[in-house]
């Protein structure tokens, strides 16, 4: 039988500050999703986008540095249902953002299915914030941190239970933009992390190959979270927080390479791509290659 993939679409860009990457979903799909999976002889079932609505103009302000908390809670809220029936139907779940915040619904509609779920972060950010260490009061960079059980109480329970994941079950990849309070829960909580310091010097594959080592006996499925802002913006260049020096086109397909070999990812997303400011849909269609990667194309 042939292996099933559920895409489920979430276009929100709520929880950050540049309007555009709710239009992500659709710049995936036009850039041939369904249809290079389907190459792989995966069956493909595109769910459609989870319903997101208008934001009324006074939703923004918040008290407590969480710009458009209420949307972001709803739009999770409901990603978390459904991701979380994709699950139980035994499909992969593949989500298309949308930003980053999103992450808060997939991992909630993921974990409660696995005893040690891993996590693979793939972005310049850590995505570790609170409302008490974020500069920018965006949500889309707390999603890892609510994830473990830190950040505000209507984001962490969602899908009615907290945390989601543990600290040591999870590794991040690319990061160069990091906040101080975020510096400081990654030693407290003893995060495994390759900055762009560990790639330049121990080269992607073993990266990776420490990656899956460290993740292997100790987890019982993986999500990857790939914001595609961990990549170079000249590779990427349609996304709303660009950072330079970041992982290289290549080093990324061998990076999914690695992870597909493994047979490790049990679900996964491509968060934070922002047509407005790509170039010819540029940005999407390196997700979409990327995704071809880690489900398996080999150039040979
Ligand atoms: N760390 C900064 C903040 O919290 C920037 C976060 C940008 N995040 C993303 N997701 N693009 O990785 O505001
Ligand atoms: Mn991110
Ligand atoms: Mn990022
Ligand atoms: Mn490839």
């Amino acid at each position: 039988m042939k292996k099933k993939i559920s895409i489920i679409g979430v276009p929100m860009d709520l929880g950050q500050s540049r309007r555009g990457v709710d239009m992500g979903p659709s710049a995936i799909r036009y850039a041939g999703v369904v249809e290079r999976l389907e190459k792989l002889s995966y069956q493909i079932h595109d769910k459609g986008d989870i319903e997101i609505g208008r934001p009324g103009k006074d939703e923004e302000a918040s008290d407590d540095n969480l710009k458009y908390l209420k949307a972001v809670v709803k739009a999770n809220t409901k990603l978390a249902e459904a991701v979380d029936q994709v699950v139980s139907a035994g499909d992969f779940p593949l989500i298309l953002g949308g930003d980053h915040s999103i992450a808060i619904g997939t991992l909630a509609g993921v974990s409660k299915h696995y005893q040690n779920l891993g996590v693979i972060w793939y972005d310049a950010h850590g995505d570790l914030n609170t409302s008490e260490t974020s500069p920018s009061g965006n949500i889309h960079g707390m999603p890892l941190a609510v994830s473990i059980g830190i950040g505000h109480a209507d984001l962490k329970h969602i899908g009615g239970y907290s945390p989601k994941i543990k600290p040591e079950n999870i590794v991040i990849i690319g990061a160069r933009s990091l906040d101080d309070g975020e510096k400081i829960l990654i030693r407290e909580k003893g995060i495994k992390v390759f900055t762009m310091h560990e790639i330049d010097r121990m080269g992607m594959a073993k990266v990776m190959e420490e990656t899956v080592s460290y993740l292997k006996d100790k987890t019982d499925g993986v999500h990857l979270s790939l914001d595609l802002d961990g990549l170079d913006p000249s590779d990427a260049p349609g996304v709303g927080t660009p950072v330079l020096g970041g992982i290289s086109y290549r080093e990324s397909h061998l990076a999914m390479e690695i992870l597909a070999e493994a047979k490790m990812i049990t679900s996964a997303e491509f968060v934070e791509v922002n047509p407005i400011i790509d170039e010819r849909n540029k940005t999407a269609t390196v997700a979409v290659e990327l995704m071809g990667s880690l489900f398996g194309e080999r150039l040979l």
